[in-house]
């Protein structure tokens, strides 16, 4: 009896539907891969995302911060399989009610794939098309003998009608799995295969960034170093499937209210005068005290040479601007005219844009939040109105302009500390005004300057430092920033919808 019985119908059916379905994917992605079309799982979670409302998303930012996309395919992998499970239970029950559920699945993710902007969307739903009807298939073998068994009257514990048994389940349900999983295994073989590293040399600059002035980094231990190395650099963006775009058949479009619309090749770009500086560039949805903020290097030509060569209309007051991943993003056209080096980025501390953050070509503008300036993969360059149009973010509730605010953060001490002299420190920015001044306060007691590093320039943030005879107990640690103008930074404390946090950033430190 054991061995011929058949495992009992609660376990049997989602077994069944889980194996059948990473089957189809499996057999989906792998033919979509080789097929060069976009896969039908990122185009799901790409659709999830656009989807998700915004504060779910802004909550997922603060909580899992840059794993958020990771995170966030793991949970619709997991609710997915979670379906498939539930349409194997009714497929034994009934099946036409399991496969009209890998139907409705099927439908969804089709769905998904006519929204996609990543990539060949009809060989992307040929492909689901065949892992669905491999997945059906297997669905119903996998049920069959289960459903026979109900049918006939025959306990489902006992034994089988026909020699389909525990162990022959199983290993069926196994085996369907790992080519399921295989497949999947091939799909990521192939399209790393597809899209090699692509080299590229970047020529010499124009003007390149002024030397670092000596003292602009204080090589204090624990304080954020004055430049951010790539591999520490935040990223943040909408893109689940980082675009990858190909430096031989790209094409920026300049168009809208312009003279003469232009298309530009990553040659023509590089062939232009090329402009190296150094620009500390921050995210609106930095809390106080945030880490989604980095100083780097980069290497471009600026924005004003290319909008030149259109020729830009008297009326138009904005760019909007769209990268490959389907942002748009709109920016004040006078940030991009007005004399600071707001660049078409090629370059990141001299090397090519990584993949995550823009290449081959991005964004970068002094002063301003990343939403409404920044925008990577960059495709085209609208000349247009603040009044007729709209961009990702805008639409979603965030102000229309992004001046980035005055701020500063503490970096030391840590949270407990020995009594005596110790070094509180940190970094300020006030992009494209420039920092004066930054005062550090212990318990609400007198406002006390700190000692600024060396200026960099007005558009990098700046290192601080401060000593501070720390006495047993537990303290509270303030800093506040002014910029050139002689304005401090506000005490309002403001969450970063819709414009920027404010407030002071505040550490409390136990000492003894
Ligand atoms: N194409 C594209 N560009 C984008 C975004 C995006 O979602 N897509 N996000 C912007 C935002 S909100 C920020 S803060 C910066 C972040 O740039 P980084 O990831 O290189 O740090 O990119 C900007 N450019
Ligand atoms: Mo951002």
């Amino acid at each position: 009896m054991t061995s011929r019985t058949l495992p009992s119908r609660p376990v049997v059916g989602p077994v069944a539907g889980v194996a059948s379905g990473v089957l189809g994917l499996g057999i989906a992605e792998l033919i979509a891969a080789l097929a060069g079309g976009a896969s039908p799982l990122l185009a799901l979670g790409d659709r999830v995302i656009d989807l998700t409302p915004r504060w779910l998303k802004e909550a997922a930012v603060a909580t899992f911060g840059t794993a958020d996309k990771p995170i966030l395919l793991a949970c619709v992998a997991l609710v997915t399989l979670g379906l498939l499970g539930v349409a194997g239970a009714l497929a034994v029950r009934r099946l036409a009610l399991g496969v009209g559920m890998l139907l409705i699945l099927g439908a969804v993710d089709i769905a998904a794939l006519l929204a996609d902007r990543s990539g060949n969307g009809t060989a992307g739903i040929i492909a689901l098309l065949i892992g669905l009807a491999a997945g059906i298939t297997a669905l119903v073998l996998l049920t069959r003998r289960l459903r026979q068994a109900s049918r006939t009257g025959a306990a489902i514990e006992a034994e089988a009608p026909d020699g389909f048994d525990r162990r022959r389940f199983l290993v069926a349900a196994s085996a369907v799995t790992a080519v399921g999983v295989a497949s999947g295994v091939g799909a990521k073989v192939v399209t790393g295969r597809r899209h090699p590293a692509t080299k590229v040399a970047i020529p010499a600059t124009v003007s390149p960034a002024a030397p670092l002035p000596a003292g602009a980094e204080l090589r204090i231990d624990g304080l954020t170093p004055h430049l951010t190395p790539v591999e520490d650099f935040y990223r943040i963006d909408i893109a689940l499937l980082t675009p990858r775009l190909d430096v031989a058949d790209y094409r920026l479009k300049i168009h809208g209210l312009v003279d003469n619309p232009v298309e530009l090749t990553y040659q023509d770009l590089l062939a232009m005068p090329l402009y190296e500086r150094r620009v500390t560039i921050c995210c609106v949805s930095n809390e106080v005290g945030g880490d989604l903020i980095g100083n780097a290097t980069w290497t471009g030509v600026r924005i004003r040479d290319v909008l030149a060569r259109a020729g830009v209309d008297p009326d138009a007051d904005a760019v909007k601007s769209t990268g490959a991943d389907g942002i748009t993003i709109g920016t004040p056209l006078e940030a991009l005219t007005d004399g600071r080096d707001s660049l078409l980025a090629i370059a990141q501390d001299g090397e090519p844009l990584t993949r995550d953050h823009g290449f081959p070509v991005r964004m970068v503008v002094p002063g301003l939040y990343g939403y409404v300036s920044a925008t990577k993969w960059l495709t085209e360059l609208e000349v247009t109105r603040f009044a007729d149009f709209r961009a990702y973010w805008t639409d979603r509730g965030w102000s229309a302009e992004g001046p980035i605010k005055t701020q500063c953060r503490i970096d030391l001490p840590g949270e407990d500390v020995m009594p005596g002299k110790r070094t509180v420190a940190g970094v300020a920015w006030a992009q494209h005004r420039g920092v004066s001044k930054v005062e550090v306060r212990i318990d609400d007691g007198p406002w006390q300057p700190a000692e600024l590093a060396a200026e960099d320039s007005i558009d990098t943030w700046r290192q601080w430092t401060y000593r501070w005879d720390a006495t047993e107990g537990e303290h509270r640690v303030q800093a506040r920033a002014f910029d050139r103008t002689g304005e401090p930074q506000t005490d309002w404390e403001a969450p970063p919808a819709p414009d920027g946090a404010t407030g002071y950033p505040t550490r409390t430190v136990t000492v003894g």
